[in-house]
């Protein structure tokens, strides 16, 4: 049985809460002798930041890139408020995207048919939703230049922070896009805002050649990002793939998990390229959920997202498809079972500790 190497990076808040509980699945599945692991652990966010005055150190990066997949659980938090920007929690994250190259970012959006009443909208609106957000993750607003605030001559002060994009990144990250859809129902959404931007005016092009050049089979619909907010609210089921820049994609993405009843059910995939030679790509797996330092330490977090995103690394770099599979039966099936952590439970109804729901899928798994 191939051995598997794992770099686990908990970060802060929550990320921590929600990491034990992939770290349970872990022991349980080698334990089952399901499958092998190597397992490394490392700091990253505020952590890194207490122990090291870094937000990721030369040496966890390191064990990134030499990771078959990196699980990335949450950073930042109001402790770090006032550090350095560039060594902020964030930064950490940002330097593992950028420096592993990791400009694929998929966001699933689904609502389990049990949860379909915890979305923020009727069941009948949400029922069945499965969407695929394919957020472009290594350039835009979040990494162009320049980035600084600069006081002026007459005393105040100017922010500005650049949005870029190059063909070579709108494409690949529109290739990824069609090649998810053909496998799914055919169908993508490209969001922008070419009517204010000019990067969105080349991102609307350069999708518009990509499909015309390899993807013709595939339907491409272009959407403004501002009217896709309100398309997401009022009719998400029309949505199968969409993809859009960084910013664009963080915010879409948090407002499409409000369909799915919590932030807390969002997994997610950051992936690179494919190498040729080895047919291996980098990856990280994170939820899309923060550190939610309101609600650390109190048992209140919802793991799903972290064991769904660790359930994406099987499926996506370990070639562990049906464990992956398995897994997911199970959060179905303990969320059809009626257990709630908060986030997710009704006005009154019962609910259960980060720790119990994380056992609760283990438990789930077995039958
Ligand atoms: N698990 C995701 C996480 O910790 N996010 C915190 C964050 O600051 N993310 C930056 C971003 O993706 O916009």
């Amino acid at each position: 049985m191939a051995t598997h190497k794992l770099l686990l990076l908990p970060g802060d808040g929550i990320g921590v809460e929600v990491m034990q509980e992939v770290k349970k699945l872990i022991a349980w599945l080698e334990k089952r002798g399901v499958a092998s692991f190597a397992l490394e652990e490392d700091l990253v966010g505020g952590a890194a930041y207490d122990a090291h005055k870094v937000s990721i150190t030369d040496a966890a990066m390191a064990r990134a890139n030499a990771a078959d997949a990196i699980i990335f659980g949450a950073v930042g938090g109001p402790k770090w408020d006032n550090v350095v920007y560039e060594q902020r929690p964030e930064a950490g994250l940002l330097r593992l995207r950028k420096e592993l190259d990791l400009f694929a970012n998929l966001r699933p959006a689904i609502v389990y048919p049990a949860l379909a009443d915890s979305s923020s909208l009727k069941r009948e609106i949400v029922e069945g939703l499965d969407i695929l957000i394919v957020r472009e993750l290594t350039g835009g607003t979040y990494f162009g230049e320049p980035k600084e605030i600069v006081t002026l001559e007459n005393g105040q002060q100017r922010a500005v922070d650049t949005q870029v994009y190059t063909t070579s990144e709108i494409e690949r990250i529109a290739s990824v896009a069609f090649e998810l859809a053909r496998v799914r129902k055919n169908l993508v959404h490209s969001a922008e805002k070419r009517n204010v931007m000019k990067s969105g005016l080349l991102w609307n092009q350069v999708v518009t050649r990509t499909h015309a050049a390899k993807f013709p089979d595939v339907k491409l619909e272009h959407i403004l990002a501002d009217n896709c907010a309100m398309q997401l609210v009022r009719n998400p089921k029309q949505f199968d793939v969409l993809v859009t820049d960084n910013l664009f994609g963080d915010i879409l993405s948090d407002a499409a998990s409000m369909l799915t009843g919590s932030l807390g059910m969002l997994p997610s995939a950051s992936l690179g390229a494919e190498d040729r030679a080895t047919g291996k790509r980098k990856a990280m797996y994170e939820p899309v959920h923060g550190s939610a330092p309101d609600i650390t330490g109190k048992g209140l977090a919802n793991p799903i997202a972290q064991i769904g995103s660790f359930g994406m690394a099987l499926r996506y770099s370990l070639g562990l498809v049906e464990v992956a599979d398995a897994i997911e039966r199970s959060i179905a099936r303990v969320l059809q079972q009626g257990h709630r952590t908060a986030d997710i439970a009704a006005l009154g109804e019962k609910t259960i500790s980060t720790t119990e729901m994380g056992d609760a899928i283990i438990a789930a798994l077995d039958r």
